[in-house]
């Protein structure tokens, strides 16, 4: 099974993925995740990153279609993976059909978490406050939920074309939001 969750910043996809990941049974791989582990570790990938993760940048797609390659052709990936923070761009989204037609597979779910903006602010910047990640500062959250409206926000019609979209409100209690997913990705 290849379930997506796309949402704005803050709009519980790391949270909730892992939840439903493992729920579900299959991995959960966030490009966030491995493009901050990368940044870390000073790798030529974390390198190109970093500066533009920093300013609430995407990441060039050639950059990330790469990962997502890598990601998808993993062993771990065979019998699916929730995909956590990508495809974040079209571009992107037609590389993952085209990888996963290629295993004769496709995206069988995309779960849209809603949230208020205002409520997205509030729990990135709560975030800051308690792990200090670089980009959870109030100019690049801007940043990101500009990205999001313009670079992301038209998957929405792209997965809708393909009737995969499962629109889960994102308001409220972690658990009950997580319920409301499971529902989702079930029916
Ligand atoms: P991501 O790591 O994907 O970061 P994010 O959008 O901020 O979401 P995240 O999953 O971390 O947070 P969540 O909403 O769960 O991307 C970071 C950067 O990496 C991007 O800006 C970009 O530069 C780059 N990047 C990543 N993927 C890319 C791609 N495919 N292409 C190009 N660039 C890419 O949680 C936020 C906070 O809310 C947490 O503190 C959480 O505890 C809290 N929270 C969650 N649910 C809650 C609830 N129900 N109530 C209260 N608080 C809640």
């Amino acid at each position: 099974m290849y379930v997506m969750i796309l949402g704005a910043p803050g709009s519980g996809k790391g949270t909730q993925g892992k939840l439903l990941a493992e729920h579900l049974g299959i991995p959960q791989v966030s490009t966030g995740d491995l493009l901050r582990a990368a940044v870390r570790d000073g790798t030529p990938l974390g390198r190109q990153a970093k500066g533009y993760m920093d300013q609430g940048l995407l990441v060039p797609d050639d950059v990330i279609i790469g990962l997502i390659r890598e990601i998808l052709d993993s062993a771990g990936a065979r019998s699916g993976v929730l995909m956590d923070g990508f495809p974040r761009t079209v571009p992107q989204a037609e590389a993952v059909d085209r990888l996963l037609a290629a295993k004769h597979a496709k995206v069988d779910h995309v779960a849209l978490l809603e949230v208020d903006e205002a409520e997205l602010v509030k729990r990135l910047l709560g975030r800051a406050a308690k792990e200090g990640r670089s980009d959870d500062n109030l100019q690049s959250i801007t940043q990101r939920l500009k990205v999001f409206h313009e670079q992301t926000a038209p998957l929405i019609a792209y997965y809708e074309r393909q009737g995969v979209v499962r629109r889960v409100p994102g308001m409220g209690d972690i658990d009950a939001i997580q319920q409301r997913l499971r529902k989702a990705v079930a029916a």
